[in-house]
């Protein structure tokens, strides 16, 4: 039995539970503290500490690299699910930059503010140390404050997406490849904290309704 190891927000373990759930792959769920990656160290012999890591009889499988996707990868070969055909490599390695850099990069910054305040203590203190040594001293509050523009700026880069899904069922395909279920974790990262909702983009909204139900 496959074991995934995640923090329930994070919008890469996300995207891997969704493809488990939806192709009906028996699975297991190990939340971890966002601050203790001791679980993930000692799986993959301290290869990686990134989640969502994949824990599969004595294989562990993370994300070793950027853009690498191994994690669902590995499942895609595994049930033979198709989310990679050759023919998409390039516009699914294309999309993918622009979904977690630009569209994760404001995303999470809203979900952290509403979510890291509601952390047990330990775990908040060190999450705050973790985006502050990236983003600056005070991070967490500062978007906290600029919600409203982070908002705009999070619809904004949705709408050529939406535009996308005018002329397509779902993003590259007329079936979810992995890109359908990357933009799926970022957007359900951003709804995570229940304080906020799906910009009122159309092709986006009928796009999401169809990745969440069936
Ligand atoms: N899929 C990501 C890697 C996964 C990732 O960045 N996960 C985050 C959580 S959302 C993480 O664990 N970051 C390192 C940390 O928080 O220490 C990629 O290809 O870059």
């Amino acid at each position: 039995m496959i074991t995934l190891i995640q923090f329930p927000w994070s919008p890469f373990c996300i995207s891997i539970r969704r493809i488990l759930e939806r192709h009906k792959i028996p699975h297991c769920i190990k939340n971890i503290s966002a601050a203790d990656r001791a679980p993930i160290i000692l799986a993959t012999k301290g290869r990686a500490y990134t989640v969502p890591c994949l824990i599969d009889g004595r294989t562990a499988v993370a994300d070793f690299t950027d853009f690498g996707q191994e994690v669902a990868r590995y499942i895609d070969r595994k049930h033979k699910l198709g989310l990679f055909p050759r023919d998409k490599e390039g516009i699914q390695a294309i999309l993918s930059r622009y979904i977690e850099n630009d569209l994760e990069g404001v995303g999470f910054k809203i979900d952290d503010s509403y979510v890291i305040p509601t952390l047990p203590l330990v775990e908040r203190t060190m999450l705050t140390r973790f985006k502050e040594r990236k983003f600056g001293k005070g991070c967490v509050a500062q978007w906290a404050r600029d919600r409203a523009k982070l908002n705009r700026q999070f619809a904004d880069l949705l709408k050529p997406i939406d535009n996308m899904l005018a002329s397509s069922e779902y993003l590259v395909a007329d079936r979810p490849l992995f890109v359908d279920y990357d933009l799926y974790g970022i957007l359900e990262n951003y709804l995570y904290s229940g304080k906020t909702k799906l910009p009122p983009l159309k092709q986006l909204q009928r796009w999401h309704r169809v990745m969440s139900h069936r």
